[in-house]
C-alpha cells in the first residue's frame, strides 16, 4: 500500500516546514509502510490542479493524507475533490488541528473518507494496517468515518508517552529550503531549522485551539535526547540556529535548566529561539539560556489590559509582561511580544491600556506584533461570540490573523483593522526612540543611500511618527 502525504501552499510569503506531515511520514516509514511527502509549498505558488495531478500520477498512492488548520478547510475539500476526480479509489484521510476540533464537518464532505483526531502517528498507522489487510476500520480509535450515510466519530487514542522514540522528521522535507527563509528575515538573519522539544500545553487560554489537539497533556523529550537531536541537525544541515515551535518551551524549569546545561557541556555553538510564558522566566534561568545560545524569546503577552488578560483566562498579569521583557534585556536575550486586540468584550479603554503598555515595555523589547483576535472553534472566544449572535456568515478562509471577523461595542471591524497597523507603527517608533536604535539605523542609511535620500526618508518618518503620537493622545 502506497501512502502519499500532500502539503499544499499556505498562501504566505514566509513558510514553515511541513513538520506535522513529516512526523507522520517518519513514523509510517519506520513501521515499514511505503510513504512519501509531496511538499507543494516549495513551488512558492498557489497549488494548482496540475500540481496535484502530477503528484497523483507520479506517485500513484492508494491513500492520501492531508493536514488541515481552520483557515484551510475549503482548500482541503477542494483538493480532496480534485484527487478523487483523478482516481476515485484513492482513500483520502484528513488530520490536524481543525480535523480534531470539528471532525464531523470534515467527514461530512463526500470526497473525504476518514478524519484522524488528535496526535496522528499511531492512529494513521492503525488505519493503514487495517486498509492493507482489508480489515474493518470501524474500531480504530481516533478516527471518524461514514457508515451507511451516518457519521461515526470513534473515541480518541491515548497520547504517545515516549515522544523521543518517534523518528526524526527531517529526511521528509527540504530542511535547507525552509532554513534559508530565516536568512532574509531581519529578526533572525541566519539559516534556522525548526524543531519541537515537547507536545502540548497545560493552559487553557480563551483564544487558543491547540489544546483540543493535545488535550492539555504535555509530553517532553528528555534533555539528553533533545540535545542529541540538536547535534544531529547541526551536523547534517548547514544551519546556524534552531527555532523551537513548541507552544511553550520549558514549562518545567528543571528540564529547561538541564537542557541548557547539556548544550553548554557539549560546547554546541548555535543560536536558538523559543516561545515562553512571562510567568515562567527568572533571571538565573534566562542567564543559563543565554549562555547556551538563546537569542530571542517570543512571549504571548496578549494584552496590556488586565481585564482582557483575565477574560482570556491567561493567568498572567500586565506587570509580569513588563517584567519579563526587563529580565530578558538584563540577561541579554531579545524579547518579542505577541499581542492580540479585539476580544469580544474589548473597548477603547482597553486599547488605551495597550498604548500605555507600549510605553512601559518599549525600552526592553525587540518587537511587538499586534494580531487581531480570530475566534477559532474549540475556544471560549468562539463560544462567546456564537452566544452573542456573531459568526453566522463568516467563511473559514477568513480565519487568519489580519482581518477582524466581528465588530466591538465601540469599534467597527474597519477601525479594528486600522488599529492593529497603528499600534504596530507606534510600537516600532517608541522602541526606536527609547532604545536610541534610530542612531545606528540613520548612520547605516547615510552610508548606504547618501545624505539627500536619507534626509527625505528622515522627514517622512518624523511626520509619520508625530501623526501616530497625535493619534495616541486623541484616542
Ligand atoms: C509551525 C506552525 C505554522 C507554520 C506552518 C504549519 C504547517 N502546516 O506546516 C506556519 C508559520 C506557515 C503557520 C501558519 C499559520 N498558522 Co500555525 N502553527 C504552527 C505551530 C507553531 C506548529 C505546528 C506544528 O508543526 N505542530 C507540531 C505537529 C507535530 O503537531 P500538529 O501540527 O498538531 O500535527 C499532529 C496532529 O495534529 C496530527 N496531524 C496533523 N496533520 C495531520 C495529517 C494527517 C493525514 C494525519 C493522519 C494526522 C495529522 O498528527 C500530527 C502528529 O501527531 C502551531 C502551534 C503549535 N505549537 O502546535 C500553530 C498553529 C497550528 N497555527 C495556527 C494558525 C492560526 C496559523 C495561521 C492561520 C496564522 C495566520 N497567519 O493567520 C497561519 C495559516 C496560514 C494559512 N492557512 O494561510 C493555529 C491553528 C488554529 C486553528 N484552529 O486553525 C495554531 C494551533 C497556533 C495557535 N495556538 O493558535 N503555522
Amino acid at each position: 500500500m502506497k501512502v502519499v502525504l500532500i502539503q499544499q501552499w499556505l498562501l504566505r510569503e514566509f513558510m514553515e516546514a511541513p513538520v506535522s506531515l513529516a512526523y507522520i511520514a517518519a513514523y509510517l516509514d519506520k513501521m515499514g509502510i511505503d510513504v512519501s511527502l509531496a511538499d507543494l509549498q516549495i513551488k512558492k505558488r498557489l497549488t494548482t490542479e496540475e500540481d496535484i495531478a502530477e503528484v497523483i500520477n507520479n506517485l500513484k498512492p492508494d491513500v492520501v493524507g492531508l493536514t488541515c488548520m481552520t483557515s484551510e478547510v475549503n482548500k482541503i475539500k477542494e483538493m480532496a475533490k480534485k484527487i478523487k476526480k483523478i482516481n476515485k479509489n484513492i482513500k483520502i484521510v484528513v488530520g490536524g488541528v481543525h480535523a480534531t476540533i470539528m471532525p464531523e464537518t470534515i467527514i461530512n464532505e463526500p470526497f473525504i473518507d476518514y478524519v484522524v483526531i488528535g496526535e496522528g502517528e499511531l492512529v494513521f498507522y492503525n488505519l493503514i494496517k487495517s486498509l492493507e489487510t482489508n480489515k474493518s476500520t470501524h474500531d480504530i480509535k481516533g478516527i471518524g468515518y461514514k457508515s451507511n450515510g451516518k457519521i461515526i466519530i470513534n473515541p480518541r487514542e491515548k497520547r504517545i508517552k515516549d515522544i523521543e522514540a518517534l523518528p526524526y522528521p527531517y529526511k521528509f522535507y527540504d530542511v535547507m529550503f525552509y532554513a534559508n527563509m530565516y536568512k532574509n528575515n531581519e529578526t533572525y538573519r541566519y539559516p534556522i531549522a525548526a524543531m519541537f522539544s515537547s507536545r502540548g500545553c497545560p493552559f487553557n487560554c480563551g483564544f487558543c485551539s491547540v489544546k483540543v489537539v493535545w488535550q492539555q497533556i504535555v509530553s517532553f523529550k528528555s534533555p539528553e535526547k533533545l540535545v542529541d537531536e540538536i547535534e544531529y541537525v547541526l551536523n547534517n544541515y548547514d544551519v546556524k540556529g534552531i527555532i523551537f515551535n513548541d507552544s511553550i518551551f520549558g514549562i518545567n524549569k528543571d528540564w529547561l535548566r538541564n537542557v541548557c546545561k547539556e548544550i553548554t557541556n557539549r560546547k554546541l555553538k548555535f543560536r536558538w529561539y523559543a516561545n515562553c510564558r512571562v510567568d515562567l522566566v527568572d533571571i538565573d534561568t534566562l542567564k543559563l539560556m543565554k549562555r547556551a545560545g538563546c537569542e530571542i524569546i517570543s512571549f504571548g503577552m496578549e494584552s496590556g489590559s488586565q481585564r482582557i488578560l483575565d477574560y482570556y483566562n491567561k493567568g498572567t498579569t500586565v506587570e509580569q509582561n513588563i517584567k519579563a521583557a526587563e529580565l530578558c534585556n538584563s540577561a541579554g536575550i531579545r524579547a518579542v511580544a505577541q499581542m492580540i486586540i479585539g476580544a469580544p468584550i474589548e473597548t477603547k479603554e482597553d486599547i488605551k491600556a495597550n498604548i500605555k503598555f507600549i510605553d512601559n515595555v518599549a525600552k526592553n523589547i525587540e518587537s511587538i506584533y499586534w494580531n487581531i483576535l480570530i475566534p477559532y472553534p474549540g475556544t471560549k472566544t468562539y463560544d462567546d461570540l456564537k452566544k452573542m449572535g456573531y459568526l453566522k456568515n463568516v467563511k473559514w478562509d477568513d480565519f487568519v490573523y489580519d482581518k477582524a471577523l466581528f465588530p466591538l461595542k465601540d469599534m467597527s471591524r474597519e477601525e479594528l483593522n486600522g488599529l492593529a497597523i497603528k499600534l504596530g507603527t507606534l510600537s516600532a517608533a517608541k522602541r526606536n526612540l527609547k532604545q536610541k536604535k534610530f542612531i545606528p539605523r540613520i548612520l547605516n542609511r547615510f552610508i548606504k543611500n547618501g545624505p539627500i535620500e536619507n534626509t527625505r526618508h528622515l522627514i517622512k518618518k518624523a511626520k509619520a511618527y508625530l501623526q501616530e503620537l497625535k493619534w495616541a493622545k486623541e484616542f
